[in-house]
């Protein structure tokens, strides 16, 4: 016999205690795209306790979608030890050093890896803004996504973390909400968010792990994020430097643990 009152107790339970888990994380890690579950993947393999906030329902943020809806990404040479690590299947294509993905199959092991690995990723959740103590980031504040979407006044909560990571991609959510404050200057040329270059895949790749940095006391910037936060270009459906980036984020932040 099944009965329906279990069922929702399970998923309330359940549901409560892997948010309740989060309130203390060690990193938290905001979007669910390439770079932030690249980065989530390398900081728990290391046994690193972290909890990624994804606004939307689907994860996969960009990668899914392929260049024009079409479900192929392309992988430069320096990107494929990623690639191959997460088991993903890919083919040299025509041209030397260019390889194709399916972008399915990317996303699908991207996220089953960063599952295997211990990654907390909890979807319909909008990181709305960050918590700051002694001029250093602590933390963030979140929302139910249907919450936000529907313009409800509704108070959000509080979630510890000892780092951050916007990988909000373009939109660069996370430093942006904590610009909002006049006083707050970024490790920036300009103190402020430079703004994303136009489509240059050639620099925007090489430039993305110089940019992938501490841009403010531990609030750190990764994927297209890091690069509209530092000036440099976006570059279209070349996934290398994400899944990079990624990995770098998670190196400079396990160095400081
Ligand atoms: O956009 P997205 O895929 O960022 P990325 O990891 O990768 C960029 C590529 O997809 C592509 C590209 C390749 O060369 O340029 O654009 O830098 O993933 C960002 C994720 O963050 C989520 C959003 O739904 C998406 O899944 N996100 C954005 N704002 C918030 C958020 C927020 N405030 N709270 C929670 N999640």
């Amino acid at each position: 016999m099944i009965d329906d009152i279990i069922i929702s107790r399970a998923i309330l339970k359940r549901g409560f205690e892997e948010l309740l888990k989060a309130t203390d994380s060690k990193v938290v890690i905001v979007g669910a795209g390439p770079s932030g579950l690249s980065a989530s993947y390398y900081l728990a393999k290391d046994g690193i306790n972290v909890t990624v906030f994804e606004r939307a329902l689907k994860v996969g943020g960009g990668m899914p979608g392929g260049g024009i809806g079409l479900p192929i990404i392309v992988i430069q040479e320096e990107g494929l030890e990623v690639i191959k690590g997460l088991g993903i299947s890919y083919k040299p294509f025509e041209e030397k050093g260019y390889y194709t993905a399916d972008s399915l199959e990317s996303t699908s092991k991207l996220l089953a890896g960063a599952i295997d690995a211990g990654v907390r990723i909890i979807n319909l959740i909008t990181v709305e803004d960050v918590m700051v103590r002694d001029s250093k980031i602590c933390g963030v504040v979140i929302n139910r996504t249907p919450i936000v979407m529907a313009s409800l006044h509704v108070d959000p909560i509080s979630i510890r973390a000892k780092f951050v990571i916007d990988a909000t991609g373009h939109d660069t959510e996370v430093v942006k909400s904590l610009i909002k404050r006049k006083s707050i200057k970024l490790n920036t040329p300009s103190g402020g968010i430079e703004g994303e270059g136009p489509m240059w895949a050639e620099v925007g790749e090489k430039s993305i792990l110089s940019n992938t940095r501490e841009v403010f006391p531990n609030l750190y910037v990764t994927g297209m994020a890091a690069n509209a936060v530092y000036g440099a270009p976006r570059m279209g459906p070349i996934f290398g430097g994400m899944l990079l980036s990624g990995r770098k984020a998670a190196q400079l932040i396990k160095e400081r643990l």
